[in-house]
C-alpha cells in the first residue's frame, strides 16, 4: 500500500463535480493514471448509495494499491474497510479524534481538514496523520479562500504531511511548489477535465520534477 508521505496527489472524488460522469470511470482512469490517494466525498447521496459507491471505490484503490479514504463518518469508513477516514471541523465536535480512532481501530489513516493558521496548529499537536490546509486559492467548492501567505508559516511548523487544497490547478502549481509544498488535494482540476488520464499525468509530472530537485 502507499503511503502518506511527501509528493502526493491526493484525489477528491465528488460526483457533482464530475461532469455527469460516472465517478467510477474517473476513478479508474485517476488510480491508472498514478493518483496517490483517493477520498471519496459525497454530501448528497443516501446512504444505500454510499455503501454501494464506496464499495466501488474500494475495490478499485485496491486493485492499484491505493489508499481509500472516506470522508465525514467514521462508521462509514469503518463499515466499508476503509484505509482511512477524513474528518472536518465539524465533523471532530461529532467525533474527536480518540473517539474516531476507537470507531477505527488504531491503524487506520485520520486526515483532517484546517482553515487558518489556528486550526493548523491544533491539527499539528493532535495524533492526525496528515492535514489539509486551504482552500489556498479561489474554488468554486468553497465560499473563502485563504491566499498563499500562510504556506510558509504552515511548513515551518508542520511536523506531519501537509496537504494544501483549494484552486489547485496545472496553472499554479509551479508558485506552490516553489514555495516549498510538497502534497496537493485536487477536486476539479482533475474530475472536470475533459481527459482524466491527461489530468493526472501532467500534475504528476510535475510533482516528480519537484520530487526530483529536492534531493539534488
Ligand atoms: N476543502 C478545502 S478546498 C476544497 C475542500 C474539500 C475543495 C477543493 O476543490 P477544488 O476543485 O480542487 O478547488
Ligand atoms: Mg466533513
Amino acid at each position: 500500500m502507499k503511503r502518506i508521505e511527501d509528493y502526493n496527489l491526493y484525489l477528491v472524488l465528488s460526483s457533482e463535480y464530475a461532469n455527469e460522469r460516472p465517478v467510477l470511470d474517473i476513478a479508474r482512469n485517476a488510480l491508472d493514471a498514478g493518483v496517490d490517494i483517493l477520498q471519496m466525498r459525497e454530501k448528497n447521496i443516501p446512504e444505500q448509495g454510499l455503501i454501494a459507491l464506496g464499495k466501488g471505490l474500494l475495490s478499485l484503490c485496491r486493485e492499484f494499491n491505493t489508499p481509500f479514504i472516506v470522508n465525514d463518518d467514521p462508521y462509514l469508513a469503518r463499515d466499508l474497510n476503509a484505509d482511512g477516514l477524513h474528518l472536518g471541523q465539524e465533523d471532530i465536535k461529532r467525533y474527536p479524534l480518540s473517539n474516531a480512532r476507537k470507531i477505527l481501530g488504531p491503524d487506520k489513516i485520520i486526515g483532517i481538514s484546517t482553515h487558518s493558521i489556528e486550526e493548523f496548529k491544533q491539527a499539528n499537536s493532535d495524533d492526525f496523520n496528515y492535514i489539509a490546509f486551504g482552500p489556498i486559492f479561489p474554488t468554486k467548492t468553497k465560499d473563502f479562500f485563504l491566499g498563499t501567505d500562510d504556506i510558509k508559516e504552515v511548513l515551518g511548523i508542520a511536523i506531519k504531511p501537509v496537504i494544501f487544497i483549494g484552486g489547485i490547478s496545472l496553472a499554479n502549481i509551479d508558485f506552490l511548489f516553489r514555495k516549498g509544498v510538497k502534497n496537493i488535494a485536487v477536486i476539479r482540476a482533475i474530475t472536470e477535465s475533459d481527459n482524466i488520464t491527461t489530468a493526472v499525468e501532467n500534475l504528476r509530472n510535475k510533482i516528480s520534477l519537484y520530487k526530483a530537485e529536492s534531493r539534488l
